[in-house]
């Protein structure tokens, strides 16, 4: 039986469950770049040739296993532009019997090749992906009955069913997480280790071009690339991350320094998500680095939790709550994504070096995403649709599933509290504890009021009023609630005139 089978282009993983009981003699790949996956948000030129580049690599590896793959560029004449555009094709120009294909990472595409297979007049099997740790199903079983569902309770249920960071039944060490000892300031006279970046490869530097000839107007800079496009390359990134940087990654964690990008972080997800890398093998792995007495607790569990607990949540999350989980505007945010998001051009020191670092790399690191850029955007009551689209365009490892509950969720509360308890809405005073942005800054981070004040103090006390309705009643916001109150209403028109000045010296203007 001849079979043809879908391989997209988040799916280069040796073991996808599409691939299983592949027969390379009479099977055929498919795989397919296509303008719809291209554009249908505007992704960083980084994000576009580290994809393409990461397909064509793959197709290459599985032509050296002896597969014969149906590999359809992005500038061929006969592109149909979709990717069952291109199902539809190949199905015109041989004789298959089934089509075979893993489920894919967002609703969007998932809708369209569901009334693919409906209609495609053979039958067509959508497989599981097995690459993440928690099934569907396990997740549903865990969210089951549940009034809320907190991440730190599935991570401990991960943890136990892995066996990963455990000691019997009890977590290694004697506590789940480590988190506290994970939130210090970059202390003087400690620098980040030097990074290993991939040189792109023949194969990168081709896709590079292309992205740059086709969508040469999309967000981003190419010239800093150096992202993994095979699955060595991203071993070998990982190598280098688990023995030099690993042990150091949980002290700084949560700190930020100007022009230093990548801090002490993975710099993985990129391969993660592709499928370059293994998420279960990289949490082994980690934990081997402990085990081996070359990591300490802190930094090893810090770094597991993102993965075994973070990402399989956020995962489960967005299959649990899509598609109306993406209407989601609790806050009401109403307001447009300031200009300075896109072009850096602001006096934030904070802001515009993120945004610098987003240009060049494609990257920020996770505070940077959710505490600068993210909170701004919460104070700020920008829609979430704007920030999502944001979100989605301006990372190399953006895809929906994994974007959104944390853009939606956990930086602008907009689904009302699924993914975090509270909003992480925070004054500048958090930017100036966690990074030495504020020390250059043109804004002063200990003024509340007037032009020359830190936005953040001037914007946080309006969000907190102009919300009151929503989340006076939010048992973690009960403090600064308090406060708000003994204020009393002539400083709480204040504090909020004060917010609405600053929203439209910023740019956060009503949405027309
Ligand atoms: P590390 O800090 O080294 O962490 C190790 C790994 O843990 C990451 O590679 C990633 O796979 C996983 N991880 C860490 N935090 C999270 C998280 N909150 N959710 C899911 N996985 C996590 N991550 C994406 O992969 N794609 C996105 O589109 C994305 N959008 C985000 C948007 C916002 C507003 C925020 C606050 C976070 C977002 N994240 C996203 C999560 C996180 O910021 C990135 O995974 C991380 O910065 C990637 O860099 P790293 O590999 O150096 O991570
Ligand atoms: C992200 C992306 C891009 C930019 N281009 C392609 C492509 O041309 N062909 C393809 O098969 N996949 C691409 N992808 C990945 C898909 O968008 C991804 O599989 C879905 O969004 C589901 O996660
Ligand atoms: Fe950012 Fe405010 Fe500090 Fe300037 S003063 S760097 S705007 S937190």
């Amino acid at each position: 039986m001849s079979v043809l089978r879908l391989v997209l282009g988040d799916q280069l993983s040796d073991d996808l469950s599409a691939l299983k009981d592949l027969n390379p003699d009479v099977d055929t790949v498919l795989m397919a770049e296509v303008r719809d996956e291209a554009t249908y948000v505007r992704h960083h030129k980084q994000k576009l040739a580290l994809v393409f580049a990461a397909m064509r690599n793959h197709a290459e590896r599985l032509r050296g296993r002896g597969v014969n793959v149906r590999y359809v560029r992005i500038d061929d004449a006969d592109n149909s532009g979709s990717i069952t555009g291109e199902l539809a094709r190949a199905l015109d120009d041989g004789a298959y019997e089934t089509v075979v294909m893993t489920e894919c990472g967002e609703w969007r595409l998932a809708e369209h090749l569901a009334a693919f297979a409906e209609g495609a007049g053979l039958p067509v099997e959508i497989r599981e992906d097995r690459r993440f740790i928690s099934s569907h199903d396990r997740f549903r079983r865990w969210a089951s009955g549940k009034s809320q569902l907190r991440m730190e309770f599935f991570y401990r249920e991960m943890r136990r069913a892995t066996g990963i960071l455990m000691d019997g039944d009890q977590p290694e060490g004697g506590r789940w997480n480590y988190d506290a000892e994970n939130r210090k300031k970059l202390a003087k006279g400690v620098t980040p280790p030097d990074r290993l970046r991939i040189p792109p490869n023949a194969v990168a530097r081709e896709a590079m071009a292309d992205v740059e000839r086709l969508f040469g107007d999309h967000f981003g800079s190419l010239d800093g690339f150096g992202w993994a496009t095979t699955a060595e390359e991203a071993e070998a990134s990982l190598k280098h991350f688990l023995k030099d940087v690993l042990p150091s990654f949980g002290d700084w964690q949560d700190a930020m320094a100007e022009g230093q990008s990548w801090m002490w972080h993975g710099l993985i997800s990129t391969s993660i998500n592709l499928g370059l890398l293994d998420p279960l093998d990289v949490c082994k792995r980690a934990e081997a680095v402990y085990r081996a007495g070359k990591a300490p607790l802190n930094a090893v569990e810090g770094f597991i939790r993102q993965i075994l607990g973070w990402r399989e949540f956020v995962r489960g999350i967005y299959w649990l709550k899509a598609p109306e989980y993406r209407a989601r505007n609790f806050l009401d945010a109403d307001r447009k994504l300031p200009w300075f998001y896109w072009s850096g051009e602001t006096d934030m020191a904070c802001v515009a070096d993120v945004v610098e670092t987003t240009r060049d790399n494609a990257y920020a690191h996770h505070i940077q995403r959710l505490m600068v850029t993210g909170n701004l955007a919460l104070l700020l009551g920008v829609h979430p649709d704007q920030v999502d689209d944001w979100y989605m365009c301006v990372y190399a490892d953006a895809y929906e599933w994994v974007e959104m509950p944390n853009t939606r969720g956990m930086a602008l509360f907009a689904d009302g509290g699924i993914v975090g308890s509270k909003p992480y809405a925070a004054s500048g005073a958090y930017i100036d504890r966690m990074s030495d942005y504020c020390g250059a800054c043109r804004y002063d981070v200990k003024s509340k009021s007037g032009d020359a004040a830190c936005p953040f103090n001037r914007l946080y006390w309006g969000f907190l009023e102009r919300n009151r309705s929503r989340l006076r009643d939010n048992v973690r916001l009960a403090m600064p609630y308090r406060t708000l109150e003994k204020f009393g209403e002539a400083k709480r028109k204040a504090l909020a005139a004060e917010a609405e000045a600053c929203r439209t010296v910023l740019g956060a203007t009503p949405i027309d």
